[in-house]
């Protein structure tokens, strides 16, 4: 019987020295210690000897336990770290390979100049409000003094969705909703910037959907000399403390009088050149006094309140701070020209 259990231990560690996965070692230990194992059964036996033989026979079999669980153990630790440092090895990674660079991205020229524009405005106390770019005939044309008969509609051509629906072609209408919503409060002072719609052909100067900012003051007294005198600051705090602006005489269907309003040319100073076409002049703004009608429809009586408006492209005024000359690549998305506003 020692004999055969010596045997057994043999051919065990023989099989055991051939394992080289932890698979196969499973398989090894059930094989030699599992519950249908040679070593278990040979134990179930133990009752068939006699009572002399037992105990001596049941000592080899723990002893003969313990060293195949010891070699199992000791070939278990072995076969793991070797597993383990193949694991490693595989998956070394360098850590002198240089990162991927990180895109950073640019505020857009017309944004950075939507901003700085709110801010100077945000700083003579104004407050910005937006609202829908899908808007009603009501809004977009009539509470602006701009029934359907009115021959300067057709400035302003209009995409339309149904015959009340429309794109909007200026952001008006949300100064007349502003109106609406705080009558019969005063002051006014509000800042819209938004994206209008106006059927064009595209070319250099026009596209058929653009960025507008608008502003409105209303309350008692507002008088021209406010409007001009906050435009001029505008235009300070933009393009510089030596800058002037000149009204000239306009017509819009909203304000009365209207004046456009001319900065000193950026790029000769007034000395006249290409850009302002000799003039000395650029146009920016277009301007004017709200006009009675359109105070009186929002609920402002136009006997006891006045109001200034202007309006201002983003787009051509970054064209004029950036030198740009085409108002479509401002729209192309062409990152030779956005990456060069990185870090503005
Ligand atoms: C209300 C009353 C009056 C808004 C005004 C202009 C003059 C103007 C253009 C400038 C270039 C549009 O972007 S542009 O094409 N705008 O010249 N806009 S006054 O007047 C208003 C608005 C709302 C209730």
């Amino acid at each position: 019987m020692k004999q055969e259990l010596e045997t057994l231990h043999g051919k065990a560690l023989q099989e055991l020295g051939d394992v080289q996965d932890t698979k196969r070692l499973g398989d090894w230990r059930v094989t030699y210690l599992g519950k249908k194992s040679e070593l278990t059964t040979l134990s179930k036996q133990m009752g068939q000897l006699d009572a002399e033989s037992r105990p001596a026979y049941g000592q080899m079999l723990n002893e003969l336990r313990q060293a195949l669980e010891g070699a199992f153990a000791t070939t278990k630790a072995t076969i793991e770290e070797a597993e383990q440092n193949a694991r490693l090895a595989s998956e070394t990674i360098d850590i002198t390979l240089p990162g991927r660079a990180i895109e950073v991205g640019a505020v857009h020229p017309i944004s950075e100049v939507v901003r700085e524009i709110e801010d100077v405005f945000l700083g003579m106390g104004f407050s910005i409000v937006d609202g829908p770019e899908v808007e009603t005939d009501h809004y977009n044309f009539e509470m602006l003094n701009l029934p359907k008969d009115h021959p300067a509609r057709d400035m302003q051509d209009t995409f339309y969705i149904t015959e009340e629906l429309l794109l909007r072609t200026h952001t008006s209408p949300m100064q007349v909703r502003t109106m609406e919503r705080m009558h019969p409060h005063v002051p006014i002072k509000v800042l819209v910037p938004g994206r209008v719609y106006r059927r064009d052909e595209d070319d250099a100067t026009h596209s058929h959907a653009f960025t507008q900012i608008e502003g409105l003051v209303v309350d008692k007294g507002i008088r021209m000399s406010d409007l001009k005198g906050v435009l001029e600051a505008f235009a300070k705090a933009l393009f510089g403390e030596h800058q002037r602006v000149r009204l000239r005489p306009s017509y819009f269907p909203f304000t009365e009088p209207s004046a456009e309003v001319d900065l000193v040319c950026v790029h000769c100073q007034g000395s006249g050149c290409r850009v302002c076409k000799e003039t000395g002049w650029i146009e920016i703004l277009g301007s004017g006094m709200v006009h009675p009608r359109v105070l009186d429809m929002a609920g402002y009586d136009s006997e006891i309140y006045s109001g200034f408006a202007f309006g201002m492209g983003p787009e051509r005024i970054a064209m004029l701070k950036y030198g740009i000359t085409d108002i479509r690549q401002l729209y192309q998305n062409d990152l030779r020209l956005l990456r060069q506003f990185a870090g503005v």
